[in-house]
């Protein structure tokens, strides 16, 4: 499942328009996410208003999709690019990595809502890989 080297490319050219809706990409998937997965609202429980469009929800679907972006530049190593987010979520957060192709799955779908003319089949493939892969390299430091 490792990025081709045109996966790489179809996800860069992707991410040069996308990312200009970064953070809304970020707080919409979110917000679904918190909704539509409730059992991922635990990890959150020290919020005040978990609910779709919040203050809170907002803030860090941007923080979540600047660091999407950022791996985006990593591409080419994410294992290395994201051990310190891994090691985040591994030991002082103790997110389940079951969560992060939940996660994956909710911005794959706003992608799709955002960009329905960018987010072809082609893309879709390769933005899954993409995801898939992050997913993996933020779940390297939990062994
Ligand atoms: Ni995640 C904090 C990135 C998935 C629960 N998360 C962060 C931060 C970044 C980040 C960046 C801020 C770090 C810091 O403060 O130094 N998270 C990412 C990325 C993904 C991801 C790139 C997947 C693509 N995180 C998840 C998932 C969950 C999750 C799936 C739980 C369901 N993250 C958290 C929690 C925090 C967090 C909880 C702390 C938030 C807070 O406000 O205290």
């Amino acid at each position: 499942m490792s990025l081709s080297g045109k996966d790489k490319s179809v996800v860069k050219a992707f991410w040069a328009k996308a990312s200009s809706k970064s953070a809304e990409i970020g707080a919409e998937a979110l917000g679904r996410m918190l909704t539509s997965y409730p059992q991922t609202k635990t990890y959150f429980s020290h919020w005040t208003d978990l609910s779709p469009g919040s203050a809170q929800v907002k803030k860090h679907g941007a923080t979540i999709m600047a660091a999407v972006g950022d791996a985006v530049g990593k591409i080419d190593d994410l294992t290395s690019g994201l051990s310190s987010l891994s090691e985040l979520h591994a030991f002082k957060l103790r997110v389940d990595p079951a969560n992060f192709r939940i996660l994956a799955h909710n911005i794959i779908l706003v992608c799709a809502m955002l960009f329905p003319a960018d987010f072809t089949p082609e893309v879709h493939v390769s933005v899954d890989k993409f995801l898939q892969n992050v997913a993996l390299a933020l779940a390297e430091r939990y062994r």
